[in-house]
Order: structure tokens, then sequence, then C-alpha cells
């Protein structure tokens, strides 16, 4: 399987590891880090020298209880790191669900959209959909950041992400964005307890039915300090375990902060399935 994007084909001969780069004041984790458009530069650079395969752009911290900036203020934020991202020769995705900026990304040449939120924003399906080749990543959430942990109920919480998916790629085909453009996205931590997320990662093989590639972000988030007590700032080795465990599990791309110790981490997982040094 590949996943079509606007400038890159990716291919999944090898796992695939996205940098996270949060230009906002208020992310879970590294909120206030990387705000100023040169820091935020930086640590793009700083991911591709790790060896980040794709990097992810946002300007809305999405943690549980945040509030959206005004749309403006995100452009801001975003705009001027998502054109420099885009001489690094590395695919770049936007994480935003505001058509506007979508637009605005796609008018620089950005490769993906990831959108927490389905593009279920009005005009965000038909965007991507005339747009005609840039790459989609399609996220399983319930409501809305400052509210979402209430709906944080299911009955089989693995089956309900399945098919949420499963109708989302379907509406996305049917306004015309290729399925090989999609891929899906559990939702880590979106509306969902640690025992959700848990189950999740431990039936993770029953979301590769849907039939496109499994994009998963564990980094960070607050099910691994449930799981090892550790505040956020002290998770990198939970983070790196989640990481492995997911694509042991038939995950495609994990989104990551730590790119440097995921991509070792990678590299020894590959070399063991393989019985010997991989190519890199
Ligand atoms: N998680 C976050 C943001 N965007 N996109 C996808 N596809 N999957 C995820 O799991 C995901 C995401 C939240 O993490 P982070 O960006 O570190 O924090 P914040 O939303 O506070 O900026």
């Amino acid at each position: 399987m590949h996943w079509q994007t606007t400038r890159h084909r990716i291919a999944f001969e090898r796992p695939r590891v996205m940098g996270i780069v949060n230009v906002t004041p208020d992310s879970f984790s590294d909120g206030g880090r990387h705000v100023d458009t040169a820091a935020a530069i930086a640590h793009c650079e700083a991911l591709v020298r790790e060896g980040a395969d794709i990097l992810d752009i946002g300007g809305e911290s999405t943690r549980p209880g945040a509030q959206p900036p005004a749309a403006d203020e995100e452009a801001a934020r975003v705009l001027p790191v998502l054109r420099a991202a885009l001489t690094l020769g590395v695919p770049v995705s936007v994480d935003t669900s505001q058509p506007a900026l979508m637009r605005q990304a796609l008018d620089l040449g950005v490769d993906i959209v990831n959108d927490v939120r389905s593009l279920a924003r009005p005009g965000a399906l038909q965007l991507l959909a005339a747009h005609g080749s840039a790459g989609v990543c399609l996220m399983h959430m319930r409501g809305e950041p400052d509210s979402m942990d209430a709906q944080a109920q299911y009955g089989d919480v693995v089956a309900e992400v399945a098919d949420f998916l499963r109708r989302r790629l379907q509406d996305a085909v049917a306004a015309g964005v290729a399925a090989g453009r999609i891929v899906v996205d559990p939702g880590i931590g979106f509306a969902k307890t640690a025992a959700h997320n848990l189950a999740l990662l431990q039936r993770q093989r029953e979301l590769l039915d849907i039939g496109r590639p499994l994009l998963v972000g564990w980094s960070r988030k607050g099910t691994l300090g449930q799981v090892t007590g550790r505040p956020v700032g002290e998770r990198l080795a939970a983070s790196v375990a989640a990481a492995l465990a997911a694509v042991a599990r038939g995950a495609a791309i994990v989104r990551v902060h730590d790119v440097a110790a995921t991509v070792d981490a990678l590299k020894v997982w590959r070399a063991a399935e393989q019985g010997r040094l991989a190519p890199t």
C-alpha cells in the first residue's frame, strides 16, 4: 500500500515517522516552545536531521479542554513555518480543521492535510476533493477538545472507531478524494479513557481491515502517564514503547515528538523482524 500526497508517494516497506511541530502557546507537552516562527523552523530542520519522514505542523492545541485559536491567529502561526518546511525535502502535513487554512496551505504546495475533525467542517471535504492529489489523514474524535472527555462512552470502542473511520473514508471517496490519498487514525486520547486507548492498541489489527494505512499518535499522551505514573516531560521511554507496540500491530505511520529515539527504536525493531541489517 502507498499514500499519495501532493509531491510524494509514500511507501510503507518500513514504518514511517511523522515528527510533530506544534506552533502553539498551549500544547500539552511542548506548548510555547516553538511558537515563534524562527524557533519552529529550526525545530522542523532538527526533526528532519533526526530522520523524520514527514513533518506535521499545527497551530491549534487539541489537548482536552483546549479553546480553539481565532482562525487568522492559527494561520499566522502556521503559514510561514509551512513555507520553510516545504524546502526541506520531506512531505509536509498541516494539522488543521480550518478549511480557509487548508486552502492557503494547499496553495503553498503542502502535501497532506491532517484533520483531527476528519474534514467535518463545511467546505473541507469539497476542498480536498477539488485539489486532486493532497494526502489526507482522517481521525476519530467525538465532540470538541473543550468537551470531548464527557463523550468517552462506548459499547465496543474498537468496533465503533472502526465504523466511524470506515464511514468517513466512504464519504471522502464519494466526494471525490481517491482512497489512495487517505490514511486513518483511531485518535488516541480524543474522547477516550485510558481503557479505551489501550483497547485500541491491543486490538489495533482490527483497524487494518478498513483497508488503508494506519497512522497513530501515542507520543507523551495521558494514558502513558497513567500506565507509568510519569509526568508529561518524562514520557520518552513510554512513548517509544507505545510507538513500537503500535508498529508491531500494523501501524504504518507513528506521529511523535521524539523523532531521533523513535527512529532508532524502529531500526532495531525492523532488524529484529528481518534477522539482518536492514537497508535504511
Ligand atoms: N494528536 C494530537 C494532535 N493531532 N493528529 C493525528 N492524526 N493523530 C493524533 O493522535 C493527534 C493529532 C495531539 O497531540 P499534540 O499535537 O502533541 O498536542 P496538542 O494538540 O496539545 O498540540
